[in-house]
This record gives C-alpha cells, structure tokens and sequence, in this order.
C-alpha cells in the first residue's frame, strides 16, 4: 500500500488513491498551495488537521491544533488578508465558537483564499446536538459549498479556495458524519505553487470594521455575493438530471443525496424521477430550483438536518404561477422525519410510500447487514478501564454521600468526564457546551442554590473555553471548586495535543502551559493538585476545596489510560494485570468493585461467584485495589 504520506505529497496528476473525504480535503488543501492551516478537534473533522500534520514541515505549511475554533479561525483567516492561503476546521457547534469573527469576515472579506471546513452530525450521534450549518453559510452570507463524496470533497474545496480569492470572500465547505468518514477513490491533481510571504497593508476602510465601514462593507458583500452567484452559474456545479417525461423530482444534498439516489435505483425510477444534486448550499440553485418546481408535479427534499432547500422552493413557488408548480414533500409535511440523521433505509422507504413502488429486497446485503449485527456486542458508553476520571468521580461520590444533604451539585463539561454521568458513577448532573460548566456553578452559587457546587472540566476544554470563566468566578468571588480533570490529552476526539503538553500538531516540542501557573496567575487562592489515581488524596482535595470560602481549584491529575496502552504498544512491554484473590473477595455479598466503581476491566465470574479482572483491559493503575475494602484486589499472579 502507497503510503498516505506520499499520496499527499504525489504531483503525478490523473494518478488515482483511496482516500477518506477528511484526508480529500487536506489533499485538496495541498493542491491549492495553502499556507496556514488550523482547526480545533472535534467529530468529524479531526483527520484533516491529522493528515495535513503528516506531511506540514515536507510542504513548508504551518498546521497547527488551535486553543478554540475563534482563535483558529482569526488565525488562518487573518493569513488570507495577508494574501496566503488559508483554511481552518471544525465541527458544527465549533462555529457557534467562531461565529463572533466568522460574521465581520464577510465585511472586511480576504485577499488569499480562505476555506472554512465545518463538519455537521446529523442525529447528534457525537455531539451535543444536531446543528445545521448551512443557517450560518446563510447567516453570514458566504457561499458554502456541500459535497457527496471523496473526489467531490476534493475537488469542492479547490475550488473554493478559487472562488474565495475571485470574490475576496470566505467560503465554506459544508460535510456530514457519513461523508466525512466515507472513502473513495479519488484522482488526484496538480499542486500549485501559491503565495508564502504574506503582506500585510493597512486599510482602516476595511479592517476597521464598525459603523459606517461595516454599512459600506455589507453593500460591498452584497455585491460580491450578486457575482458569487454569477460564477457559481457558470461552473458545472448543482447538476439536474430532468426529462420533459418525469412528474416526480428529488432535490437533494451531501450524504442525502446519495441515500435518495440509491433509492431511486431500488425502485427502479430512474426514467421517472428528475433529480436536482444540490452541492451549493448557499446561495441555493435558484433557476434549477424552478425549473424542476415548473416541470413537474411533486417533488421530495432530502436534506440534513433542517428544512433549508425546502422552505425555500416553497418560497420560490410563489415566484411561480398558482398551479403551475409541484407539491412539495419533506419534513414539514411528515414525508421525512424532522429529526435525527437519515440513512438509505429510512429514505427509500419513504420514498416506496411515497410513489406506491415496492422497495425490493437486497438478500446479500440484507444478510451481510445481520451477519455484522450478530458479530458485533452491543456496547454502551462507558469510561475506559483505567481511565482517572473513574477515580476522579468515584472519589467525588464518595465525598458527596458524607456531605449534609448527602449530594454535591457537580456541573459537568463536553469530553469524557460526561460519561462519569452514566451508572454506576452516576457522579455528572450535566454537560452543555464547551466550557459551560464554570459559569454554570456560579451561576448556581450566586442564585443561593444550598449545596456543595462543583464544575468538572477537561483540560483540553479548560483551555479552549474555561479561563474567561474563571476569572469571572475569581472577581465575583463564586464559592464554587472548580475540578479540572488533566488526563494530559484531548482524549474524547482521539487524544490530539492541547496547550498543556508541550507538543504541537505536527509532534514537534513546544512550551508548555501549566494548568496551575493559569489558575494562579489568575487570582485562585485555594489551588490543589492531585493524583487522580490516588482516591483518597483527591477525596481530601476536594473536601478541603469545598470548605474554602471562594472559588477554588482542584487539578485532578493523571495519564488518560489509551495513551499507557498505546505507549506499551509501541515499547512492546506487556502491562501488567491487576487480580482478584477470590478467597478474600467477598462476592455477591459485596460488589462494591463492580455496582459502585466500575472500571469496565473488572468483571463478575458467574461460575465463582467472585468479581475477575480482564487482564487484556487492565493497565494496572491501582484504582480497584484502593477501592476494595476487604484488600481482595493487588497486583501479582491469581490465587
Ligand atoms: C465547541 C466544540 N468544539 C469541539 C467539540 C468536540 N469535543 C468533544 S469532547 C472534546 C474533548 C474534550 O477534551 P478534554 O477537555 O481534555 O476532556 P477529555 O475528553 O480528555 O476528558 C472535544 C474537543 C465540542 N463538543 N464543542
């Protein structure tokens, strides 16, 4: 197998390679001749910074992992008006981050081409919700572009990165969950040679962005969106696949738009069904839009998440004369669910109802699909054998039972102390949205909520959105104890680097910010550091920090599990398992081990009737033995 590594780096124009949308789109960013790359992690976008980070210092680009989705975007955006050619990464609710300078960017506009990658998760499936972006592309007014596939997803961001230099615009490519991390074989391009030295000229009449700059400049981006519109027309983009025959049309984009056109082969509708693939999500394809809604007399939107391309041909069909347009199904008329992801199975049958077409039956694929169901244990969510947030939270519970109502308000955060939430730790009461947690418990503290209050927070999630927080929690003088969980990673999204590690996106050392020097730099008083694998001390942490009269600060420290597994891997070193010495294990008379902690490693023996631990999963961290009463648990060999 071709390295990805020379792939991404391979000038041979027409030469062909499977790849992931994610690394089609750091591809295409390579072929475009970027300069500053950056983005913040977050499903489903994450490999584009991971693959761009492989071959950045080959190719002389600067990827970086930055704090949070604003800074990123002010960073690569800021290297377009210099003239280079940037692009930064997110997902959804990472726009809501970026939003503030995402909505002067379209004033001030960029002189380099600037790409703006936002991956959507329709059904919420990793996030906190199920956002639409293609409202912000709206919002901002910027052109967003929205493709199906691998070669599209190359070949949309190029010329993206064209159109954004042409209109002096920002432009956004719009994925999903399933396009992101669906691959194809994709051909490649060449790589251009584009602008490295930015230059900065001062324009007050640009980058001054206020009043009567900001009035003239949204006359400007008017314009330039009259002209987007214009070019967007010229090039062979939204195709429409319509007969004069067909009665029945689809309007469909993204992943969608494959679910409906596989529908369409089911049925055997082809010859029948028009469709309009929409890859422009703003501005829409208004004339195709109404040339399908004069030709034919029904038509179904699919679309993720919100009703956007449907509101909108039901407004241009008043643009049409009465009865002179098609009937229009999707979500608000219950065609589609209004919620959640789509898939193939719930648009072709839809569809089937829809056109009265029996949907045929797939055996092979219909088998395959059970066969895999059958191969696969159902898993839920849980905290990783190992992991410090269980001795974390496990300590934290403890303590709650000794308090005097017997509960501690513990807001939580976004990472994976939110699956602290789930039996039997049942220790989060919350998660929101990035950094939420620390005003949160203010807020609790200053409307006289009478319990102990907590705000549990990740450190990657302390960096991106936690420091203005605290700050506030320091000058209002919250008494709240603030538990920053360091497990030395980002390791909800697959442990990418974060300020506080000292290394940067492309593995390269940098310096380190210390969680601890932040805190204090900012004017906590009461600041602890623990070990979090070490229950008792981060027991009495807490307990003291709670008792402290203000905001305090309890860094919970120690090594996220996956990366002493990984780093074993590596060494080839063998990890050695915690046992169980079932003598002294008091079985079901006890359990402690199992219904209260619950490290996933230890599980019950039915034919013993004692708890086991796993060896494959145990990293030997000593959570268990600490929380074994009857000191039935130790490292050595099995009795
Ligand atoms: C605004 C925003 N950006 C990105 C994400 C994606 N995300 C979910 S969890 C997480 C990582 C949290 O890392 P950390 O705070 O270190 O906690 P850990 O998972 O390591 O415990 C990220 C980046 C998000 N949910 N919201």
């Amino acid at each position: 197998m071709v390295p990805l590594e020379r792939t991404l780096t391979a000038s041979a124009v027409g030469e062909r390679a499977l790849l992931m949308t994610n690394q089609a789109i750091a591809r295409a960013a390579i072929e475009a001749g970027v300069k500053i790359v950056t983005g913040y992690p977050g499903t489903p976008t994450s490999e584009i910074i991971e693959t761009l980070a492989l071959v950045a210092d080959s190719l002389g680009i600067h990827v970086e992992w930055a704090v949070n989705e604003k800074v990123g975007l002010e960073i690569a955006s800021t290297a377009a008006i210099a003239g280079v050619r940037g692009m930064t990464v997110m997902k959804h609710v990472g726009l809501n981050v970026a939003s503030d300078i995402l909505m002067v960017l379209g004033l001030s506009g960029v002189n380099g081409g600037m790409v703006i990658v936002v991956g959507d998760d329709p059904g919420g499936w990793v996030s906190q919700n199920e956002q639409d972006s293609r409202l912000f592309a709206r919002m901002a007014d910027l052109p967003m572009f929205e493709p199906s596939t691998p070669q599209e997803a190359l070949r949309m961001t190029l010329r993206a990165f064209e159109l954004s230099e042409r209109l002096k615009l920002p432009i956004l490519v719009r994925t999903t969950l399933k396009v992101s991390h669906s691959s194809g074989i994709v051909t490649l391009g060449p790589i251009a040679k584009s602008k490295t030295k930015g230059e900065y000229v001062k324009d007050t009449s640009r980058y001054y962005v206020a009043d009567v700059v900001a009035q003239a400049r949204h006359e400007w981006q008017h314009k330039q969106m009259q002209q987007a519109r214009a070019i967007l027309k010229s090039l062979n983009l939204n195709p429409l696949y319509l007969k004069k025959s067909q009665k029945l049309g689809i309007v469909a984009s993204g992943a969608a738009y494959n679910y409906a056109a596989e529908a369409v082969r089911n049925l055997n509708l082809q010859h029948k069904v028009a469709l309009l693939k929409v890859e422009t999500s703003h501005p829409l394809p208004d004339d195709k839009m109404k040339k399908l809604l004069r030709s034919t007399k029904e038509l179904l939107v699919v679309e993720e998440t919100e009703p956007l391309m449907e509101d909108h041909l039901r407004m241009l069909s008043y643009e049409l004369p009465q009865g002179h347009h098609a009937i229009i199904h999707g979500k608000r008329d219950g065609a589609l669910p209004e919620t959640n992801e789509l898939s193939y199975e719930i648009v072709v049958s839809r569809f089937s109802r829809l056109t009265g077409v029996r949907q045929r039956q797939n055996k092979v694929e219909s088998d395959a699909r059970l066969a895999i169901a059958e191969a696969v244990p159902p898993r839920g969510w849980t905290l990783c054998a190992g992991c410090p947030h269980i001795g974390t939270f496990y300590a934290l519970k403890m303590l709650a039972r000794k308090t005097t109502k017997g509960r501690i308000a513990n807001l939580g955060d976004i990472g994976c102390i939110g699956l602290a939430a789930l039996p039997p730790l049942e220790n989060v009461d919350s998660s929101f949205c990035m950094g939420s947690s620390i005003a949160q418990a203010s807020g609790l503290a200053y409307a006289g909520v009478d319990l102990p209050i907590v705000a549990s927070i990740g450190d990657s999630t302390f960096f991106h959105s936690g420091i203005t927080p605290l700050i506030d929690a320091v000058v209002n003088n919250a008494h709240v104890c603030i538990l920053i969980c360091d497990n030395e990673t980002t390791a909800m999204t697959g442990h990418q680097p974060h300020p506080g590690i000292g290394v940067s996106a492309t593995g390269k050392s940098t310096r380190k910010v210390e969680i601890e020097d932040v805190v204090r730099a900012i004017g906590v008083e009461h600041v602890e550091t623990t070990n979090s694998f070490d229950i008792i001390e981060t027991y009495r942490a807490i307990d003291r920090a709670l008792k402290h009269d203000g905001p305090s600060v309890v860094i919970s420290k120690g090594r996220c599990a996956e990366i002493t597994r990984r780093e074993a891997r590596k060494l080839g070193a063998a990890l050695l398992s915690f046992v169980v010495h079932s003598e002294k294990c008091k079985g079901a008379a006890c359990m402690v081990c199992i219904r209260e902690f619950g490290c996933p490693a230890i599980i019950w023996n039915g034919a013993s009737g004692k708890a086991a631990i796993e060896p494959s999963l145990c990293v030997s961290c000593g959570l268990c033995a600490d929380v074994c009463v009857f000191r039935a648990i130790g490292p050595g060999l099995s009795s």
